[in-house]
Order: structure tokens, then sequence, then C-alpha cells
């Protein structure tokens, strides 16, 4: 599994502007469960700082940009997201934080389950650990 997949959606554009579908197991690689989105971030944060253990997400910026930082325990990548035609699937065992995100930035984040605490690995040593131990 690459640590960096992207996915560039179809835009159903014409005269009076852009429209994209998005379409579970079809450009999206899994079944949507639920849908988030982050929205007002304010300058400096940073978000995130997990992984998780089964849980796959796609993120798309579907308005404004920011970066995400994209490490699986072996190397790391930064993907800056600023097109609502570009998904950034983010998948298990993925470290990432977000960071960098311009003011009008709305992250929509797809993903194949409900929300469960118990599936976030919120402390780097344990990722380590985990990831090592695979
Ligand atoms: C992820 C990145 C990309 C819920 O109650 N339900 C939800 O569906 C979500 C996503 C969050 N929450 C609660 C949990 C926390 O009390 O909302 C609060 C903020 O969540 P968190 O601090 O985890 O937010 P981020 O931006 O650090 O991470 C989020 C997602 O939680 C995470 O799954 O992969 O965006």
């Amino acid at each position: 599994m690459s640590l960096v997949e992207t996915i560039e959606f179809d835009v159903l554009g014409d005269l009076r502007g852009g429209l994209i579908s998005l379409e579970q197991e079809k450009n999206i690689p899994f079944i949507i469960k639920r849908v988030y989105y982050i929205f007002d971030t304010k300058v400096g944060v940073v978000r995130g700082f997990h992984a998780h253990k089964k849980l796959r997400q796609m993120a798309i910026c579907v308005k404004g940009s920011c970066t995400i930082k994209m490490d699986d325990g072996v190397s790391v990548k930064h993907v800056t997201l600023s097109s609502p035609s570009r998904g950034l699937l983010i998948n298990p065992m993925q470290w990432h934080e977000m960071y960098d995100f311009s003011t009008d930035c709305v992250l929509m984040v797809l993903a194949d389950d409900f929300y469960d605490e118990s599936d976030y690995v919120r402390r780097y040593e344990d990722f380590v650990e985990l990831v090592k131990g695979k």
C-alpha cells in the first residue's frame, strides 16, 4: 500500500460552473458510512496527530487548501490539497497531521465507518510499536 494515494475526480462542469459526483465503490474505493468536514481552522493550528487501526478515509479540500503530513512509520510525505477534484486516501495505520489551513479551507472527509474513538491510535509511540509488530 503506497503512503500517498490520490485520486483525480472527473469535473462534470458546464458554463454554469463545476460539479463533482462522489459514489461509493466507484470513484470512492469503499462504502461511505460517514462524512464530516473541518472548517474555520484557526491560523497556525495543526490537527490530526493520530492513525486509525481499521478506518479508511478520503480527504478532499472542497474549498481553500491545507497540507497533510502522512507517515507510515517508515517514510514521511507531505501532500497539499488545494482542489475539490483531488482526493487523498488515508488508509489504516497511516499517521496523519493536517496543517497550513487557508482561512477559507473546508476539508471534507468520507469514511468507511462510524465514529469510534477506540479505532484511534493517538500516541505516536504506540503507533511505532504497532507498525513494528505488524
Ligand atoms: C481524521 C482527521 C482527518 C466526533 O464526535 N465524530 C466524528 O465523526 C469526528 C471526526 C470527530 N468527533 C469528535 C472527536 C473529538 O472530540 O470531534 C472532536 C474533534 O475530533 P479530532 O480531534 O479527532 O479532529 P481532528 O481534526 O484531529 O481529526 C479528524 C478526525 O477525527 C480523524 O478521524 O482522520 O480528521
